[in-house]
């Protein structure tokens, strides 16, 4: 007698990965939320990747991640780290206390330019009385065109809910600024770990060790992710570094030579602009900091 054989042809779940470590991963589905290997070396997977699980005992294993339509990378001289994936902005967070690094601001503001992601500064803990002082330090930025929002998470973090409607926004910026406290107070049952900070070293503990994503609607979500101390862009060649300062865009093809570095070369419009009030020196010194950085690094390798 011929017996069919029953194939178990189950369709692949898809769904959204909403917490990344090393090698596992947790994969919100319509089924719920599933632990979730991955299928071999090679398929590298990042928080807010979308993709395709196939169910194996309790967990899954993820089969596939669909295209991505940003990848924000951080890097330092030796290798480049994907941190998280279609977010559509990113929300850098300052703070009066611990002290931020105004060239770390701008370093993510950088990045998320490359990929073509919105960006908005958060000064957090209005409540501290240095706040005037540290938002006076983001003055520059503001005065390029980057949105702040003040306000103190820990009593209303209101002010910012009109700002992410409609993004995926990762909040990104150094240990103890209050990212984590932020999610909590827009995503009610998050219950993230926070972290004190301390007087003595002036910086923040790294409470947050993962990075993780929290859906405020539909269309509408957070990523919450480790403290930074330092980000650097050598993923960048000199074009797309000099393309994401947004400023610079309209001077770029001008000057007299194709190939301008735009390191005091005869006929910079970069220099032009400079001297005429139109970009701010410190921003083309940044530039030429950088792209010597990425140049050195280079070599390195
Ligand atoms: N004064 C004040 N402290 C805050 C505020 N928001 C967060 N903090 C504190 O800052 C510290 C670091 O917060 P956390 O959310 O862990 O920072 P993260 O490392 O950026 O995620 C914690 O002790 C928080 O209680 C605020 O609005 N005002
Ligand atoms: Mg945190
Ligand atoms: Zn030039």
């Amino acid at each position: 007698m011929h017996r069919q054989r029953r194939v178990l042809t189950l369709n692949p779940l898809s769904g959204e990965v909403v917490a990344a470590f090393s090698r596992r991963f947790i994969v919100a589905t319509p089924a719920g939320e599933l632990a979730c290997q991955v299928r071999g070396r090679r398929l590298q997977v990042v928080c807010g990747d979308r993709v395709e699980v196939r169910r194996a005992g309790d967990g899954g294993v993820i089969e596939r991640v669909l295209p991505r339509t940003t990848l924000l990378y951080r890097s330092d001289a030796f290798r480049s780290k994907a941190i998280a994936a279609n977010a559509s902005q990113i929300a850098v967070v300052v703070a009066a206390r611990p002290s931020f690094s105004p060239e770390l601001v701008q370093r993510c503001l950088l990045a998320a330019e490359d990929q073509e992601m919105a960006s908005i500064i958060v000064l957090n803990k209005a409540d501290l009385p240095e706040t005037a002082t540290a938002h006076a330090r983001l003055e520059p930025m503001a005065r390029i065109g980057y949105r702040t929002v003040q306000l103190s998470a820990q009593s209303d973090a209101t002010p910012l809910r009109p700002y992410l409607q409609g993004h995926i926004t990762l909040l990104i910026g150094q240990s103890g600024m209050g990212k984590s406290t932020l999610v909590n107070a827009l995503c009610p049952g998050a219950g993230v770990a926070t972290g004190e900070y301390s007087e003595a070293l002036d910086s923040g503990r790294h409470t947050t060790t993962h990075t993780r994503l929290y859906r405020l609607g539909p269309d509408t979500a957070l990523i919450d992710s480790p403290g930074l101390q330092e980000f650097a862009l050598q993923h960048l060649d000199d074009a797309a570094l000099a393309r994401a300062f947004i400023e610079f865009r309209p001077f770029l093809g001008h000057c007299r030579f194709r190939d301008c570095r735009h390191i005091k070369e005869p006929g910079c419009r970069l220099d032009e602009a400079v001297a005429a009030g139109d970009i701010d020196p410190a921003r083309l010194k940044l530039y030429q900091i950088l792209r010597r950085r990425h140049l050195d690094a280079t070599q390195r390798r």
